[in-house]
């Protein structure tokens, strides 16, 4: 199926939807009509042709994206199928990044659930222009038995929840960040039309409606579909009083039709009755009155219809003894789905030179570019912009600049690789015996016209034109082999591939790890990266049954890592190879790819490494009274006793913290001016160091402390408030440093100057200075500005005497000390080594002048900064132990579904895993009950597995991350006053809490010491007397 030459003939589109909504199935039906033979007609529906591997059969869900190339009536449509299990989201990314528009999915009976809110948050991301498939519609006639009106009102209530999922996207209010930060690159370019979203101006209006083209209602197991557009065609040709116009207007919504003045009438102009909407008289009824007239054998009732709609339908199909296959034999021919959802994609969704101009600010955000570079390197500044020039209107000329973007990698079996090329000749696989697995790359062109065997640049997402020889490790050059057309799991040799389209690529296995952008010419930015709904949480270690395996084991987590977006594979320090997984489908895959394709041998893995983090107690209104009481210092010395550090950790307020968390690669760009390393959600190249979102980040954090104080109005009085407020503003005016990683939800201040005893402090006779680090997190935040911090900073430069001259030039030498050893401290907390969260650290470092001969000996000096290092460590861990330590838990958002039979046992296995129920509500016009619930990552381990095996099947979970939450036990917690003796026991009786067995296994597993008694109960222990 060659590529039409006209890129308006094409479509990208992608289909998105909670998992087991029937996207597969909408696809079978899409390929046996449309895909040239590859799929029988008889088998769609069943087959399930896009799930090809062996574990998605088997488990009946879909594990990837896969694509295959459609063409229907000239056009030639890219349909990408897509996972709806969570587990999978990095694939949905995937999908969507080479789209222009996506299919969403949703089940009539089960309505919008959560995976349907993150395909529309991901379609909105991505702009892709979103159309509405309504599927399963025959459920609401045999299995919920709804009467046409009934339907009707649950069809309208899908959409009108759908449509407003996605108005709230659009507002500005929601993402408001994330808008700021895409448009920020381009903030001169940003008001133009061409940038924002082609619907954004008709904000009010519904994004899906019935009446524009853009919903299809469809039971893709019976390969039904429609749009009204059918309908008001048909009746159009037969009321010839009433144009098509006034029917589709009037076919959704409360319109009426007076069947005697056969006109379109408001209810007021029906005379009285029970009348039903257009849409409920004209479409749903004779769709009911064909299921029932098959179901219930009705003959007559088969025929009305038949002779209605002027169907032809064969005899011998409708004397089939099988009910379904004589529904199937009137309804696919009365409304082909395929017809239906493909009239839909070629009308409502934009061909790739429409959707590249509307997404190119997303793909390719405009760079500002520092005005030296811009004259020192004009022609690699005009090079880039016709690259970005080019993506932005598709160009598919021959002399255009290639960009690509492969969106993921994903491993074929050599032996399944075509043997023969275009023309027939033997195609030549490199590499075929290194490895039983050729490395594909997922890929779309967006400009250019791309050949097999071309040379290209493989750019990653750091890399940056302008900086020349400095970025060389951000670029690679390759000699690309083979180019496929995807059908499936068939690949179709091509020589080339113009703009527009989506391809495999053959020939980037050792260049590209899991995304980038391929270019041409190495003066083109990268794309931006993508988004992911989750990152990969579940970890374990894994080694091989038989140790002599590990070099195998070793080879295939590497090729995994490659052929999967979402693992993560690092060596811990204790040098176990572990696997990062999103949750437990996925991780059994990733098991059964390594033991069967990448390792192929026998594997143990580990129980879940589970991570915590480590803070102090005070939560909400704690935080704010701690603020009153002056807490203790900590005090620790160097071993030379030259340095005295004093910490004091108090908590942040959680709303805090989020934000602290949710903007940790916003902050990384801010506060260093350049990207983190770690996996981040937000993309690096979206934004710069720029004081619009510095100023947005400000405004955020400040808002969260105000709605922190808002909740607390009842309990404590205004003025008090206002005081809190002030000291909490003052915090954010002496940030020093974040940690753990300089970005973490933990702060550093610098010593309050004016508060702390004084920049000179006498001890044991001698006098130390303060050590100061400036606020440089505040100030590049722009909680104060530069110039007020310098003058701060220079409070101890006015007191210069002999001594302190020295003693000064020491104490900046030192400011590094301090802040390494904060981070070091909350990378690893006093509980279990795990990250601390949340805290705030006040460090006072005094350093004393040494009366030693040997002062300032370069060695000496090196040793004395590791202690001040070691000394600022121990004195912040030492500073949460006394302050109440808690540990932190993950928590996940569950949502459930489960029978009401079954929903004893559901809550019986919810209680079982700590889990806390948040709401549970019953499914209308079904026995189903939803449950949601938050749900501990440490205890999510086998809890899919036991809620199926409790509830016979019937109940099935979807977990999400949502945040971390600390538990409220302490984890020294010793039984002391009478009281507490008598509700615990004396400690002797009583098993650890559930904070100390936690941390005490997460001690365990890392080596460190653990605090046990070993024996018990020693009264119990007996010698048995031995009878000899
Ligand atoms: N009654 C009914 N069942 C359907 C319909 N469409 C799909 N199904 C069934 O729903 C189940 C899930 O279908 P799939 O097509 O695998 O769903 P999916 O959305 O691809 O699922 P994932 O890819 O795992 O997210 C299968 O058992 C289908 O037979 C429909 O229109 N009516
Ligand atoms: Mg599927």
């Amino acid at each position: 199926m060659a590529a039409p030459a006209d890129p308006r003939r094409v479509r990208n589109t992608c289909i998105l939807a909670h998992v087991d909504h029937g996207k597969t199935t909408l696809a079978d039906h899409l390929v046996a009509s449309c895909g040239d033979g590859l799929l029988h007609p008889k088998l769609a529906g069943r087959l399930r042709f896009m799930d090809y591997l062996d574990e998605e059969q088997r488990r009946a869900i879909t594990m990837k994206s896969a694509a295959v190339v459609l063409s229907h009536k000239g056009h030639r449509v890219n349909l990408i199928d897509s996972p709806g299990h969570i587990d999978f989201c990095s694939e949905v990314s995937s999908a969507a990044r080479l789209s222009d528009s996506a299919l969403i999915l949703v089940d009539a009976v089960e309505g919008v659930h959560i995976q349907t809110h993150a395909a529309l948050r991901q379609a909105f991301l991505e702009r892709l222009r979103p159309c509405l498939v309504l599927n399963k519609l025959d459920r609401l006639i045999s299995e919920l038995h709804l009467s046409p009106a009934e339907a009707y009102t649950r069809l309208h209530r899908i959409i009108s929840d759908v449509n407003s999922i996605y108005s709230a996207l659009r507002s500005h209010s929601y993402f408001s960040l994330l808008s700021a930060l895409e448009d920020q690159p381009s903030s001169s370019s940003s008001s133009s039309p061409e940038d924002l979203p082609e619907d954004v101006d008709d904000d009010d209006e519904d994004a899906f409606q019935p009446q524009k083209g853009n919903v299809v209602f469809a039971c893709a197991l019976d390969g039904w579909g429609f749009r009204i557009h059918q309908f008001a065609d048909f009746y159009a040709a037969k009321l010839p009083n009433i144009n098509a116009n006034a029917l589709l207007k009037g076919l959704w919504g409360p319109r009426y039709f007076h069947k005697k003045k056969k006109m379109i009438v408001g209810k007021k102009g029906m005379d009285g009755g029970d009348p039903q909407p257009m849409f409920v008289e004209l479409v749903l009824k004779p769709l009911w009155q064909a299921y029932q007239g098959v179901l219930s054998d009705d003959v007559e009732l088969v025929k009305k219809v038949i002779t209605n709609f002027n169907l032809h339908v064969p005899q011998r199909e409708l004397q089939n003894k099988d009910p379904k296959v004589v529904l199937q034999a009137v309804m696919s021919r009365w409304l082909p789905l395929a017809d239906a959802v493909m009239t839909m994609v070629v009308e409502c969704t934009p061909d790739p030179v429409a959707a590249q101009g509307v997404r190119v600010a997303r793909l390719m955000p405009k760079r500002e570019v520092a005005p030296e570079d811009a004259s020192s390197f004009p022609e690699v500044v005009v090079d880039a912009e016709r690259a970005r020039r080019c993506v932005e209107v598709c160009n598919m000329a021959a002399d255009a600049p290639v960009v690509v973007y492969v969106s993921k990698m994903f491993a074929v079996p050599y032996k399944m690789l075509p043997l023969k090329g275009v023309d027939g000749e033997l195609l030549n696989h490199q590499g075929a015996n290194e490895s039983d697995e050729c490395f594909m790359g997922f890929a779309r062109v967006f400009s250019g016209v791309l050949r097999a065997g071309q040379k290209v640049f493989v750019l990653s997402p750091m890399y940056d034109p302008m900086k020349g020889d400095a970025m060389q490790k951000h670029v690679q050059d390759v000699e690309l082999q083979y180019l496929y057309e995807m059908l499936g799991q068939g690949l179709r040799p091509v020589l080339s591939v113009g703009a527009g389209n989506v391809v495999a690529i053959q020939g980037l296995g050792h260049h590209v790890l899991k995304s980038a952008t391929l270019s041409s010419t190495k003066n083109c930015w990268p794309f931006s990266s993508m988004m992911f709904q989750v990152s990969p949480m579940l970890k374990v270690a894994i080694e091989p049954s038989n140790p002599a395996d590990l070099g195998a084991l070793v080879k295939g987590l590497k090729l995994l890592n490659r052929a999967d977006p979402f693992v993560e594979y690092t060596v811990s320090q204790r040098g176990e190879h572990v696997l990062a997984a999103a949750g437990e489908v996925h991780l059994e895959r990733c098991k059964k790819d390594l033991e069967e394709r990448f390792a192929k041998v026998k594997l143990v893995v580990s129980d879940p490494l589970v991570s915590f983090k480590e803070t102090i107690e005070g939560e909400g209104l704690a935080s704010v009274e701690s603020l009153k009481s002056q807490r203790e210092f900590v005090e620790r010395t160097t071993p030379n006793g030259r340095c005295t550090v004093r910490v004091q950790a108090l908590r942040l307020p959680n709303a805090l913290i989020k934000i602290l968390e949710e903007s940790e690669q916003l902050l990384g760009q801010i506060i260093e001016g350049k990207t983190t390393k770690r996996n981040g959600v937000l993309d690096p190249c979206l934004s710069q160091d720029d004081g619009d979102s510095a100023a947005t980040l400000r405004q955020r954090m400040i808002s969260a402390i105000d709605s922190e104080l808002e909740a607390f109005t009842e309990q404590v009085d205004k003025e008090k408030l206002e005081r809190y407020r002030n000291t909490w503003l003052g915090y954010l005016q002496r940030i020093w440093s974040l940690g753990p990683w300089r970005v973490g939800p933990n702060l550093l201040l610098s010593p309050d100057v004016k508060s702390s005893d004084s920049v000179i402090t006498t001890q044991d006779g001698r006098e130390g200075i303060l050590v100061y680090g400036r606020s440089h997190v505040s100030e590049s935040l722009g909680f104060v500005c530069r110039s007020d911090a310098e003058a701060n900073n220079d409070i101890d430069d006015s007191k210069p005497s002999d001594t302190h001259e020295s003693l000064h030039v020491e104490s900046v030498a030192l400011t590094n000390c301090v802040v390494s050893g904060f981070q070091i401290a909350t990378n690893a907390g006093p509980l279990c080594d795990e990250p601390m969260w949340g805290l705030i650290f006040v460090v006072e470092p005094y350093i004393f002048a040494d009366d030693s001969d040997v002062a300032n000996h370069s060695d000496q000096y090196n040793i004395f900064s590791g202690q001040v290092i070691t000394a600022v460590k121990e004195a912040c861990r030492e500073a949460v132990v006394q302050n109440k330590p808690r540990l932190v838990e993950a928590m996940y958002f569950c949502e459930l579904t489960t029978p009401t039979e079954q929903l004893g046992a559901t809550y019986a296995v919810l209680s079982r895993k700590r889990a806390r129920v948040l709401k549970e509500e019953m499914q209308e016009g079904t026995s189903l009950f939803t449950v949601h619930a938050y749900l501990p990552v440490a205890e999510s381990i086998g809890f899919s597995n036991e809620l199926r095996s409790i509830t016979a099947g019937a109940a099935s979970a979807l977990l999400v991350l949502s945040h971390w939450e600390a538990i409220h036990h302490d984890p020294f917690f010793v039984p002391k006053t009478q009281e507490e003796i008598e509700e615990f026991g004396d400690g002797a009786s009583m098993g650890p809490n559930l904070a100390k067995k936690l941390m005490n296994s997460v001690r365990r597993r890392k080596g460190l010491h653990v605090e046990e008694k070993v024996v018990e109960h020693g009264t119990k222990q007996r010698t048995l007397a031995k009878k000899v």
